[in-house]
């Protein structure tokens, strides 16, 4: 009997570490220049046969990929959040980008823009289905006084995050094509500068904690009778 509660705590404990460890970062980092993203961290490739982890998530064919000039690219943009490669695009309003296996907890990234931004989180795939969670975040691209590196001029960077409930798989990134890009955009959690630290339960997920953790008091006092 012992033995089946030390293996229900450790099978809990799992679980939950498994719940909190569920977080991806896309750093764009692997993609060439002007390079469709696609199914580049998808099992696929980008548009010029890039391979990137398979994370299960796909872009529409707008989302491009662009290097800072200054690291031999085409891109004006300096202090990205990890260089040189951020997502942009150049046609249309916005791009698309579909998890088809879904994420939940959170959602963050790092945007410079000239124009306003808002990202949309939907529960259905390419923008349908119902609204989870929208980040809305200002024109900002030349803010806090900053400077190239040594030259770009998107050169601020700001981190927008949400939490929500329910399982998202699709989010839409709304701003203008070539005056908007994105970097470091995160799952599973609120934050993209420390992804996992900032991990939040659910409320499905501090059930689990709460019933592991009486699980794990109830074996000990199991233990205590039979050692007394
Ligand atoms: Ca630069
Ligand atoms: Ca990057």
């Amino acid at each position: 009997m012992k033995s089946i509660k030390a293996s229900l705590v450790v099978l809990l404990g799992m679980f939950c570490m498994s719940a909190y460890a569920a977080v991806t970062q896309l750093t764009f980092e692997g993609l060439q220049n002007s390079e469709a993203v696609l199914n580049f961290y998808n099992g696929g490739t980008g548009s010029l046969g890039s391979v990137g982890p398979n994370v299960g998530v796909a872009f529409d064919s707008s989302a491009l990929a662009i290097i800072d000039s200054d690291a031999g690219g085409g891109g004006s943009f300096a202090n990205e959040p990890s260089p040189s490669t951020i997502v942009y695009w150049m046609s249309g309003s916005s791009f698309t980008m579909n998890v088809a296996a879904g994420f939940d907890t959170g959602y963050a990234f790092f945007y410079s823009s000239s124009v306003p931004v808002t990202v949309t989180i939907y529960d259905g795939l390419n923008g349908t289905g119902s609204v989870l969670a929208t980040a809305n975040g200002p024109a900002q691209h030349t803010g806090n006084s900053c400077v190239g590196d040594p030259t770009g001029g998107f050169c601020n960077w700001t981190e927008l995050g949400v939490t929500f409930s329910g399982v998202a798989r699709s989010v839409v990134y709304t701003g203008s094509s070539n005056q908007t890009g994105f970097d470091n955009i995160t799952f599973g959690s609120a934050s993209a500068s420390a992804p996992n630290a900032q991990s939040i339960p659910t409320l499905s997920e501090w059930s689990l904690l709460l019933l592991s953790t009486l699980i794990a008091i109830a074996a000990v006092f199991g233990l205590r009778r039979r050692l007394a």
